[in-house]
C-alpha cells in the first residue's frame, strides 16, 4: 500500500446545516469525493445507490437524527461495515458514550477543528482500508486469487440456505488434477505452481456466471459452487472446463492423456417436494453440505477410474 498517496475515497457529509457541510468539503476535498445530504433520509438512499468508504454525520437534525440513522445503518448488512464518525455541538460524557454505542467509530464536537477532524478522517480511512484488505486476504488463495478454503465453506452454507429459502438447484465440482504429483516430479514445484495458476484460468473461464464461485479447496483439489444450476448445467460447465484445458494444452510428458487435465466429480442438490424438504432441512446444515460434497468426491473417484480428463455426476 503507498502511504503517501492513498487511492481516492468517497466521503458522506451528512448535516442539516449547509455551512457545516461547506466546510467540511472544503477541508476534506483532498481525501476524494464529497458527498453530501441534508437528512438522514436523503443520506441513507445515497448510501443505497453508491460505495462510500466514510460518514461524517450530524447527531442533530430535525425528523431523524444521526444516532437513529446510525441505529439502521447497523441493522443494514450492506450499510454496517462503513465507518461513520458522529458530529455533535453536544459535549457531555453520556452522548459520546451513546455514539459509540449506536456504533459510532468517532465522536467530533462542533464547532469544526480543521487539524483535528482532517487527522480523525484520516485515521478512520486507514484503519478500514486495512481492516478491507485483511477481510480480502482471509479469504484469498495466494497462489491462484480464487476464494480459499475458508471463503468456500461461507459460501456454501449461504448458498445452501438460500437455495431452500428459493427452492432452487444448486449444483458442487469437486476438480482434481490428473497426475499432478508425476508433473511435479517431471517439471519442478515451480511449474507444478504454475500449471495451478493456469487451470485456476480456465475455472473462471468455465464458470463465468456472476454467483458462480470457484476455490482452491486442497493441493491441487478445486471445488466450484454453481448456485441456481441443475444436474445438466453443471455437467455444461465442466464440459467447457475439459474444452477449456484442451485449449490451453498445457503439456504434461508424464500424462498418458500428454496434456494437462483434470477430473471432475459433480453433486446436485435438486428442489425437493415440500415434505422431503421440510424432513431434509431439519438436519444441520454442515451435515449437508458433507453429504454433498460427499456425493461430489464419490463422482470425481469414478471419473479417476474411468480414465480422468472427464466429468462424472
Ligand atoms: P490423480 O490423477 O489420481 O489425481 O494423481 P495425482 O498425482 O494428481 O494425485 P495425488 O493426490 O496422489 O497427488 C497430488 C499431488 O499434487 C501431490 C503434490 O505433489 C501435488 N501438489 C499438491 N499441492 C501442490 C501445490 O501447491 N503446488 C504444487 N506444485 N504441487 C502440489
Ligand atoms: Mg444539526
Ligand atoms: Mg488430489
Ligand atoms: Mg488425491
Ligand atoms: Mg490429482
Amino acid at each position: 500500500m503507498n502511504e503517501s498517496r492513498p487511492t481516492p475515497a468517497t466521503l458522506l457529509l451528512v448535516d442539516d446545516d449547509p455551512s457545516i457541510i461547506q466546510a467540511a468539503s472544503r477541508l476534506l476535498s483532498d481525501f476524494g469525493r464529497c458527498r453530501f445530504a441534508r437528512s438522514a433520509a436523503d443520506a441513507l438512499r445515497l448510501l443505497r445507490q453508491e460505495p462510500v468508504d466514510l460518514v461524517l454525520l450530524d447527531a442533530e437534525m430535525p425528523e431523524m437524527g444521526g444516532l437513529e440513522m446510525l441505529s439502521l445503518m447497523q441493522k443494514a448488512s450492506e450499510l454496517a461495515e462503513i465507518p461513520v464518525v458522529l458530529l455533535t455541538s453536544h459535549r457531555d460524557e453520556a452522548t459520546e458514550e451513546a455514539a459509540f454505542a449506536a456504533g459510532a467509530v468517532d465522536y467530533l464536537s462542533k464547532p469544526i477543528r480543521p487539524g483535528v477532524l482532517r487527522a480523525r478522517v484520516n485515521t478512520q480511512l486507514r484503519l478500514s482500508r486495512a481492516l478491507a484488505e485483511v477481510r480480502r486476504l482471509s479469504r484469498t488463495d495466494p497462489l491462484t486469487g480464487l476464494s480459499n478454503r475458508r471463503a468456500m465453506q461461507e459460501w456454501l452454507e449461504r448458498e445452501l440456505l438460500r437455495a431452500d429459502r428459493q427452492n432452487a438447484p444448486l449444483s458442487v465440482l469437486m476438480v482434481d488434477v490428473d497426475h499432478f504429483k508425476a508433473f511435479n516430479d517431471l517439471y519442478g514445484h515451480a511449474g507444478g505452481d504454475h500449471a495451478l495458476i493456469k487451470m485456476a484460468d480456465c475455472l473462471r473461464q468455465a464458470a463465468s456466471r456472476a454467483n458462480d464461485d470457484c476455490a482452491r479447496w486442497g493441493g491441487e483439489e478445486f471445488l466450484v459452487l454453481l448456485p441456481d444450476t441443475d444436474g445438466p448445467g453443471a455437467m455444461a460447465v465442466a464440459q467447457h472446463l475439459h474444452r477449456a484445458l484442451a485449449e490451453l494444452a498445457h503439456p504434461h510428458e508424464a500424462s498418458p492423456l500428454g496434456q494437462l487435465t483434470a477430473s471432475v466429480g459433480i453433486a446436485t442438490l435438486e428442489p425437493l417436494s415440500e415434505e422431503r424438504a421440510a424432513a431434509l432441512r431439519a438436519a444441520p446444515v454442515q451435515d449437508r453440505i458433507e453429504e454433498l460434497l460427499g456425493r461430489a468426491d464419490a463422482a470425481l473417484y469414478r471419473a479417476k477410474a474411468a480414465g480422468r480428463s472427464r466429468s462424472e455426476i
